[in-house]
């Protein structure tokens, strides 16, 4: 396991990682609010923002993009995903190895774990190779922890958020990336859980300024290391200002308040 003072995901112990592989997972629809957010390389420059600590996108994106931007960003590359056209118990494609993504210059990989669905003893399987080579590389491990399936009703409960929390330190991952489970009691129920795993949330689909700050300070004050936010960044007109409001609570350990103010 290795801490996150020593992790290229962190900085200061913190992780502000920008996700992107919406155009795999969700499909164009993500992009259609801000058609500009169709375009990987404004979502790239936004990524050398200062709080944004990893860009995690998926092979294609990054071959063709991350090249011109390696001096500038923390490439997390995003090693499984499926499209929204799937229709069978949730499952994930890898796409990409580990010795690839290294190749391109990832200073970590990332890959979604789905507890609970009919595919979780090969996808924990698949997970095990990755974590292997990953260790062999030096390369940190998230793991997008997302119980769904016949096996979940609700997927943001908090036991079933310290359950996902816990698979990640289970087998061998060194973040563990879940859903908001509603509180910061349960927030800090899934850091327990984890152990010395590092917590972060997942951003969720786009909702008003307050709200998602004041998740975001619940998520610090519970122990938790960061986020990894997609949407509630990139959709807005103003994504830059809200990285800058995100740094105050992630890095600087601002109030919701404080940051609201970088929010013109
Ligand atoms: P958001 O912050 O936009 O929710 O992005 C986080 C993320 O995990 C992405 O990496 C991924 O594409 C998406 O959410 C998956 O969301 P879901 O499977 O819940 O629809």
């Amino acid at each position: 396991m290795r801490p996150l003072t020593d992790s290229p995901l962190a900085r200061d112990g913190h992780v502000l990682i920008l996700a992107y592989d919406h155009g795999l997972e969700h499909g164009p629809t993500d992009f259609a609010d801000l058609p500009s957010t169709a375009d990987p390389a404004g979502v790239f420059d936004l990524a050398t923002h200062d709080a944004v600590t990893a860009l995690a996108v998926q092979k294609g994106v990054a071959e063709a993009y991350y090249p011109s931007y390696a001096d500038e960003i923390t490439l997390l590359a995003k090693l499984n995903g499926t499209s929204n056209l799937w229709v069978g118990e949730p499952n994930s494609a890898v796409n990409w190895t580990v010795d690839a993504a290294a190749d391109l210059g990832a200073s970590a990989v990332g890959f979604t774990l789905y507890g609970g669905s009919n595919h979780e003893v090969e996808m924990a399987e698949e997970f095990r190779a990755i974590q292997e080579d990953a260790r062999a590389h030096d390369l940190p491990v998230v793991m997008w922890s997302y119980p769904r399936g016949e096996g979940v009703e609700d997927d943001t409960t908090p036991e079933v958020i310290a359950y996902a929390a816990r698979l990640a330190l289970e087998l061998g991952a060194d973040v563990a990336k879940v859903k908001y489970p509603g509180s910061r009691e349960a927030m800090e129920w899934a850091v327990q859980s984890a152990g010395p795993v590092h917590v972060v949330m997942s951003g969720g689909s786009k909702t008003d300024d307050r709200s998602f700050l004041e998740s975001v300070e619940a998520v610090m004050a519970a122990g938790g290391a960061g986020l990894a936010v997609g949407r509630n960044v990139w959709q807005r007109e103003n994504a830059a200002e809200m990285l800058d409001a995100l740094g105050r609570i992630v890095h600087d350990g601002a109030s919701v308040d404080e940051a609201l103010a970088a929010l013109a």
